[in-house]
C-alpha cells in the first residue's frame, strides 16, 4: 500500500518521503539511483572497497541498503581513473543497491595524524610510499565523481572534539561553509549523486547554529552531522545531535539527516529518537574482529574461557547464519586460536544485529510504539541495578 509522505523533498537524483513520525523520530523512505532505502538505517563501512569479511551477497542478504566507501582509500589504490574505466565503484565491487563515499579529509586528519590543514585543502603523506597527496574541496569532488556513489560527502575541515581549541574550531567551521560553495561548483553530476554537507562547530552550540544556518541555505539533497563520536560525552554528543534535529533552527526536517561515525546500538537508539535518519560506523565489524558479538543483553566477549562449553547460538532470537549454524562454544575455539574465520563469523553476526536494530526501530516508529521499543532495548542493555 502506497502510504502519503508527511514530509518530502525532491532532489534530481534523492527523493525522500517521511512515512511515519512519533516524536521527533521519523521512518522514511530514501529513494536513490541504484536503490530505494528505509530510514532509519546503518550502512556498513567498505574503506577500501569491501566491508571486511562479508562478500556483497551476505550484506544483500543482511538487507543493507546502502554502504559506504572511501574516497581517500580507493585513490590511494586502485585510484578512481580505474574504477571509472571499470563502470564505477557499484561495478567494481559487484554492489546493485546504494553507496555513499566520505570525503576522505576526516579519514586523513583521524588515521594518518600526517595531515597538515590549510584553507587550500588537507595535504597528507602516503603511509605507503611516503608521497605527498593534496586533498581540496575540489578533487574530493572530482574523485567522487569517478567513484559514481549514490550520496557524496562534501569535505569538511573535521577537528577532535575533545583538546581543540575555541579559535581552531571557529576557523574549521567557517571554512566548511567556505568549502561546501567549492564542493558545490566542482560536482559535475548533480543529476546522479547527492551532494551532502556535513555541519561543524564542535561542541559550541552558537558555532553549531552558524554551520546549521549557513549549510541550510545552500538547499542540497541531504545534511550530515560531523565532528562527533570522537571521544566526547554522551551528553555533550546528543545534546549537539539534538540541536541539530531541532525543529526549530535545526537541519531541514523534509531532508535526510546522518550522523557520521555512528554505530554503538544505544546510540543508533538515541538518535534515531532525536530524528537521526543514517548512520555509518566500523564499530560492528572491526569489534567482531577483536571477537566482540554484539546482542540485546550488549555484547560477548568470545576470548573469555566462560564460553567454552556454550552450546547456544550467540542469540538465540537472530535468524543470521551464524547462529544458525554455529554455537558460541566453537566461536570461542577460533577466536581463542586467532583463525580469521571467526572475524567473518562474528561480522556477519554483527552486521545482522545491526541491520535487525533499525528495521526493528523502523517498524516500531510506523506502529507508534517506538518510546516502548527504547524501553526494552535500555532494560536489555541495562538491566536493573547495574
Ligand atoms: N567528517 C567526515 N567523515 C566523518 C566524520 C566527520 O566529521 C565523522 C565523525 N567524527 C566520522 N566520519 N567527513
Ligand atoms: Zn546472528
Amino acid at each position: 500500500m502506497q502510504q502519503d509522505a508527511l514530509l518530502s523533498s525532491v532532489s534530481p537524483a534523492l527523493t525522500f518521503e517521511v512515512l511515519a513520525t512519533q516524536g521527533r523520530a521519523r521512518a522514511s523512505r530514501m529513494t536513490l539511483p541504484h536503490f530505494a532505502a528505509e530510514t532509519p538505517m546503518f550502512m556498513p563501512v567498505g574503506t577500501k572497497g569491501t566491508v571486511k569479511g562479508l562478500t556483497s551477497q551476505q550484506l544483500v542478504d543482511l538487507d543493507c541498503h546502502v554502504i559506504l566507501g572511501n574516497t581517500y582509500h580507493l585513490e590511494e589504490r586502485p585510484g578512481s581513473d580505474l574504477v571509472s574505466e571499470l563502470g564505477g565503484l557499484h561495478n567494481f565491487i559487484n554492489w546493485p543497491r546504494g553507496m555513499l563515499t566520505d570525503s576522505g579529509g576526516f579519514q586523513m586528519v583521524s588515521l594518518l595524524h600526517l595531515a597538515d590543514i590549510t584553507e587550500e585543502g588537507v595535504q597528507f603523506q602516503s603511509p605507503v610510499d611516503g608521497s605527498l597527496m593534496m586533498l581540496t574541496p575540489e578533487r574530493s569532488i572530482a574523485i567522487q565523481n569517478k567513484l559514481g556513489a549514490d550520496i557524496i560527502m562534501a569535505l569538511d575541515d573535521v577537528v577532535s572534539s575533545v583538546n581543540t581549541s575555541p579559535e581552531r574550531f571557529k576557523e574549521a567551521t567557517h571554512r566548511t561553509t567556505r568549502w561546501i560553495d567549492r564542493c558545490i561548483k566542482a560536482h559535475s553530476r548533480p543529476n546522479e549523486q547527492n551532494l551532502f554537507a556535513i555541519v561543524q562547530g564542535g561542541l559550541d552550540e552558537n558555532l553549531r547554529a552558524i554551520s546549521i544556518k549557513e549549510l541550510s541555505e545552500r538547499g542540497l539533497p541531504g545534511y550530515a552531522i560531523g565532528g562527533l563520536a570522537g571521544g566526547e560525552s554522551k551528553d555533550d554528543f546528543w545534546r549537539v545531535v539534538a540541536q541539530c534535529t531541532a525543529p526549530d533552527h535545526g537541519l531541514p526536517s523534509h531532508k535526510p539527516r546522518y550522523v557520521m561515525g555512528v554505530g554503538f546500538p544505544l546510540d543508533i537508539v538515541i538518535c534515531s529518537a532525536l530524528g537521526a535518519d543514517m548512520f555509518d560506523s566500523v564499530y560492528p565489524t572491526r569489534t567482531a574482529r577483536f571477537g566482540v558479538a554484539l546482542v540485546s543483553s550488549g555484547v560477548l566477549k568470545l576470548k573469555n574461557v566462560s564460553f567454552t562449553e556454550d552450546f547456544r547460538p550467540l542469540d538465540i532470537d537472530c535468524p543470521c547464519m551464524t547462529c544458525k549454524k554455529y554455537t558460541r562454544a566453537f566461536l570461542h575455539n577460533l577466536v581463542a586460536k586467532g583463525i580469521p574465520f571467526a572475524a567473518m563469523l562474528v561480522s556477519l553476526h554483527n552486521v545482522a544485529y545491526t541491520q535487525r536494530l533499525t528495521q526493528q526501530i523502523r517498524v516500531a516508529i510506523t506502529q507508534q510504539r517506538f518510546p516502548e521499543f527504547v524501553q526494552q532495548f535500555v532494560r536489555g542493555h541495562y538491566p536493573a541495578g547495574t
